[in-house]
């Protein structure tokens, strides 16, 4: 059967939009001729914004074709559908072409912008610098190809440690003098920043079999701070466990090391001195040239596996012999580069950096 129910529309007449009471066929005869003027105003944009704000006169929320869909409820029910059915393809197809102006505009400006920015493929190309390794990069891997060369293995260990490793199983009790030379920053629950690689002498030992030989290279902290003493540094240390090693064997590859680094050093000197975990134990310094004349510098601290290391990680000290050592990266690449001040390696600045490229 059907009737036909009156509805309140916006009527588009002159280009003017008015409110109308309408019928079925009516509406629909309105939904085509919104239709009609849409595509017409759509293809006569002249920029995207410009576009877009027409699409939104006829599909956004107060847009004409909403306003028709807004009141479709006064109409029956076996009207609704046909009004609803009819705005949807009207709408879909407004879109579609509205994307299609789009994209033909977009195309459109993409060309005229090659046509003028065309680009010289005769002119010479600008380059990029080459950007570079930090120099205690270089350095530890410096250090690194010397040694693995010679069958050392690299271990790494903890950055924040525990008492133990850091002190105690290094022959370090807690009343120790020694604990005063490594100003040590600690963590609320009691565990410190290693003031030491030699802490991963102790994991490796209880985690390896002997014999074995290491170097371990990382990063090292200590309440201590001048031109040539940082909070954080970096230390390699280097553990050899075998039978029958000595002090000779020591001496002979940390002075191999040196020249190894420094082609023109003048001198490598092993001052005897402590640590609780060596016995005996030395300081390696080496004798450089200044604008003021020579001067020694210590790089680093070594000595022989003290029996009581070996015994706290299980190894007999009857069978076992080795020898240790610690080198303090800064200080190695200070004298490699002539760089007076530690505070340099941490700044960043590029200026500095470029200088290690290639
Ligand atoms: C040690 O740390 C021992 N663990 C070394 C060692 C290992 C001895 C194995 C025997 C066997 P020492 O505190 O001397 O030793 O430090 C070693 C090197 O680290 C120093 O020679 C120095 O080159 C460097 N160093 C020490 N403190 C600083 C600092 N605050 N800033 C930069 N470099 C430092």
């Amino acid at each position: 059967m059907g009737f036909e129910s009156p509805l309140q529309v916006l009527r588009i007449s002159n280009g003017v939009m008015k409110l109308a009471t309408e019928t079925i066929d009516g509406i629909l005869s309105s939904i085509a001729e919104i239709a009609k003027t849409a595509e017409d105003d759509l293809r006569a944009a002249e920029s995207e914004s410009d576009l877009y704000d027409r699409k939104v006169k006829y599909l956004g929320k107060k847009g004409s074709l909403k306003a028709i869909m807004r009141n479709v409820g006064q109409l029956s029910a076996e009207d609704r559908p046909k009004v609803g059915q009819e705005a949807n393809v009207i709408s879909r197809r407004l879109e579609a072409l509205y994307q299609e102006l789009v994209d033909e505009m977009k195309r459109k400006v993409t060309a005229a912008s090659l046509a003028h920015d065309q680009a010289d493929i005769t002119l010479p190309g600008t380059g990029l610098p080459n950007g570079s390794a930090h120099p205690l990069t270089l350095i530890t891997r410096e250090v690194e190809a010397f040694f693995t060369r010679l069958g050392f293995d690299i271990a790494i260990g903890p950055e924040i440690e525990t008492d133990y490793y850091n002190f105690e199983a290094l022959n370090i009790p807690p009343d120790h003098p020694a604990r005063e030379m490594q100003d040590t920053f600690y963590m609320e629950d009691g565990r410190v920043l290693r003031t030491q690689t030699s802490d991963v002498q102790i994991h490796y030992m209880e985690s390896h079999k002997p014999p074995l030989r290491i170097i371990s290279p990382g990063r090292v902290y200590r309440c201590d701070a001048d031109q040539t003493h940082s909070p954080m540094f970096h230390q390699i240390e280097g553990l050899l466990v075998d039978k029958r090693v000595t002090f000779t064997d020591l001496k002979g590859t940390l002075a191999e090391l040196v020249k190894h680094l420094f082609p023109q050093a003048k001198q490598t000197r092993f001052r005897p001195s402590f640590f609780p975990f060596t016995e005996p134990s030395a300081e390696v310094d080496m004798e450089f040239e200044t604008p003021k004349g020579t001067r020694w510098l210590e790089i680093g601290g070594c000595g022989m596996v003290d029996p009581a290391v070996f015994e706290k990680v299980g190894y007999d000290p009857e069978e076992w012999t080795g020898w240790a050592f610690g080198l303090g990266v800064e200080r190695i690449a200070m004298l490699k580069y002539g760089i007076t001040d530690i505070r340099t390696f941490y700044e960043n600045d590029v200026r500095f950096l470029s200088q290690f490229a290639g």
